[in-house]
């Protein structure tokens, strides 16, 4: 898959503001700074499309982008991060849970972990979640260019291990670097994939 054209498509704070959308939906997810701003600002080849920041918070609200005309990247808060207060951060997984819940489009969730860090008990709560929804994921190794390759491949067939062991609906375990653009091929063809298996019934991958 290659991405010609991204745009900004809207910013939702509460549930009813959801766009009622045709696309198949590719929703980013992980913990708070892990970098799923940037990752969509790497796939897409553009360097703000996404606001990203060096604190963590930054994504408040769920931003949708169009992608090719003919697809959704779903940009959503980070779960797990403590500074902020619980009511806010109790929103903020109303917000995340209810997308999930509502999205009847939702293709692909892609998990985004930070590649130097075993995924925490949220990311695996997260995992077990699209599990019982059926939904297909991808765990997201970012960071990578902050690792030696070997430890990263080490981290990946984990991951892989324990997976295999308790979901059957990963598709991919993969490492990325949003500074190098490490893994951008791979998860391309992920994404493409999971929208053309969904979208396309004479596809050769169905
Ligand atoms: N070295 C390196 N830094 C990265 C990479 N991806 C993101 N970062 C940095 O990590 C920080 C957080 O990135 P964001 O993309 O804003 O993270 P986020 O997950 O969207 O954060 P929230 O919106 O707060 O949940 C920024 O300082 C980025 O520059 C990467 O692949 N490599
Ligand atoms: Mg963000």
């Amino acid at each position: 898959m290659k991405i010609r054209t991204a745009e900004f498509i809207k910013s939702v704070a509460a549930l009813n503001q959801l766009p009622v959308s045709k696309f198949p939906e590719v929703a980013f997810l992980g913990r708070s700074n892990v970098g799923k701003s940037s990752l969509i600002n790497s796939v897409c080849n553009r360097k703000s499309l996404a606001k990203t920041s060096s604190q963590p918070g930054k994504t408040r609200v769920i931003n949708f982008y169009k992608i090719n005309d003919n697809m959704h990247f779903v940009d959503l808060p980070g779960y797990g991060y403590a500074k902020v207060p619980d009511k806010i951060r109790s929103g903020w997984k109303q917000l995340i849970e209810g997308y999930l819940k509502k999205s009847r489009n939702l293709k692909l969730g892609l998990v985004i972990t930070d590649a130097r860090h075993e995924p925490t008990k949220l990311d695996y709560a997260m995992i077990r979640w699209l599990d019982f929804y059926t939904i297909p994921y991808g765990i997201i190794l970012t960071k990578s260019d902050k690792m030696p390759r070997h430890k990263i491949q080490l981290r990946v067939t984990e991951i892989e291990k324990i997976i295999r062991q308790q979901s059957e609906h990963c598709k991919a375990v993969l490492s990325y670097s949003s500074f190098s653009n490490e893994g951008k091929p791979e998860l391309l063809s992920l994404i493409g994939n999971a929208v053309a298996l969904t979208t396309n019934t004479n596809s050769p991958n169905t």
